[in-house]
């Protein structure tokens, strides 16, 4: 079976972007492939987290994972930090990446045009945390959003240089971006991504938000004054989006949607959209209730974690072997 992996991070509460371009897919890999699924904790820390919202961040995580429906008996489901090996191996992997290639990353340079002036050394070299977080399990696959392909890139390239330099140790990992759904964008400004730490709250459906909060910010999503539901990411980003929100959740095509909703106002469109969302709330949330309820959280992440370490702290041994960390 081929291994896949992947990870969240909680610097927020879960989003709906989250929901369709990460969660409910690992959910459908579970019966294909081998998952790995954890939840990156210290990625996190790259800006300042309030101990106590992250703390519990960690625990609405680890239930949400659970309500969506990843099975601990199936997966590999853990949590960063509780495998120690991650860290190390991202030091001997950030002493094998160049400072090039961390400037050329989006997310750095983003921050660096917006003069941001408070950016900490962790979020300049996380991404070979992230490269460290994959390579270290051999996986064959990491289901991505679109927006994180570049950190799969370089942890491709990352890995292609250690292998030629040390010899073959790391499996080079393929990205994998769902169909529909790779980048849901935010509400409130359709030309950007949906983010959990987004400050205009209202763009942005978190996986616990009440049924009704979110049913608001559905029906007062921005769309445009063309007045006709149709796919046009360029010139209606924002019905694009509802389509791609909708089709993500009824498993409906576009096509489809686009035919049922013809001739009909933005306003009966995005009810339906509301209603999809809804019921997924709902029906999420009721699980995520149902699982706090069972007090299962902590022996489910110290299984995970017995499991990830036998295979991370293989891995590490065999890395120091190969750069000479350890005497014959
Ligand atoms: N809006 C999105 N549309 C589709 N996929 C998304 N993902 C995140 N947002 C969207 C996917 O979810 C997985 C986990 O991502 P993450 O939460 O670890 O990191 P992120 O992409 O940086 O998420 P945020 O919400 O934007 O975090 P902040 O605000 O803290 O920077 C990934 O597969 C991601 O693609």
């Amino acid at each position: 079976m081929k291994r896949m992996l992947s990870g969240i991070k909680p610097s927020g509460q879960l989003t709906l972007g989250n929901y369709i371009g990460a969660l409910r897919e690992f959910v459908k890999y579970q019966n294909d492939y081998e998952m790995i699924v954890f939840i990156a904790n210290l990625h996190t820390l790259t800006v300042y987290q309030d101990p106590k919202e992250l703390s519990q961040n960690l625990k609405d995580t680890i239930a949400l994972y659970l309500a969506c429906g990843l099975d601990p008996n199936r997966s590999t489901i853990f949590m960063q930090s509780d495998v120690m090996e991650h860290a190390q191996l991202g030091f001997i992997l950030s002493c094998n990446t160049y400072m090039g290639e961390l400037n050329r990353m989006t997310q750095y340079k983003d921050k660096l045009a917006k003069g941001e002036e408070s950016m900490t050394s962790g979020f300049y070299v996380y991404p070979t945390l992230m490269a460290s977080d994959i390579l270290i399990y051999d996986p064959d696959f990491v289901p991505v959003g679109e927006d994180q392909k570049q950190h799969v890139e370089l942890t491709r390239d990352v890995a292609m240089r250690f292998n030629n330099r040390y010899g073959e140790t790391f499996k080079i990992p393929q990205p994998l971006i769902p169909k529909i759904g790779a980048r849901i964008m935010s509400l409130s400004d359709p030309t950007k991504k949906m983010s959990k730490s987004d400050e205009q709250d209202k763009g942005c459906i978190y996986l616990l938000d009440k049924p009704e909060v979110a049913r608001k910010k559905v029906m007062s999503a921005i769309t445009d004054l063309v007045g006709k539901v149709q796919y046009d990411p360029i010139n209606q980003p924002g019905i694009a989006n509802l389509l791609v929100i909708h089709s993500a959740l009824s498993g409906r095509s576009i096509e489809n949607l686009v035919k049922e909703f013809e001739g009909q106002g933005y306003g009966t469109f995005k009810k339906a959209v509301a209603d999809e969302v809804v019921k997924l709330l709902i029906d999420l949330q009721a699980k995520y209730n149902d699982i706090l309820n069972q007090h299962i959280l902590d022996k489910v992440l110290a299984q995970g974690a017995v499991k990830a370490r036998v295979l991370a702290h293989q891995k590490l041994k065999l890395v120091e072997t190969k750069i000479g960390l350890t005497i014959d």
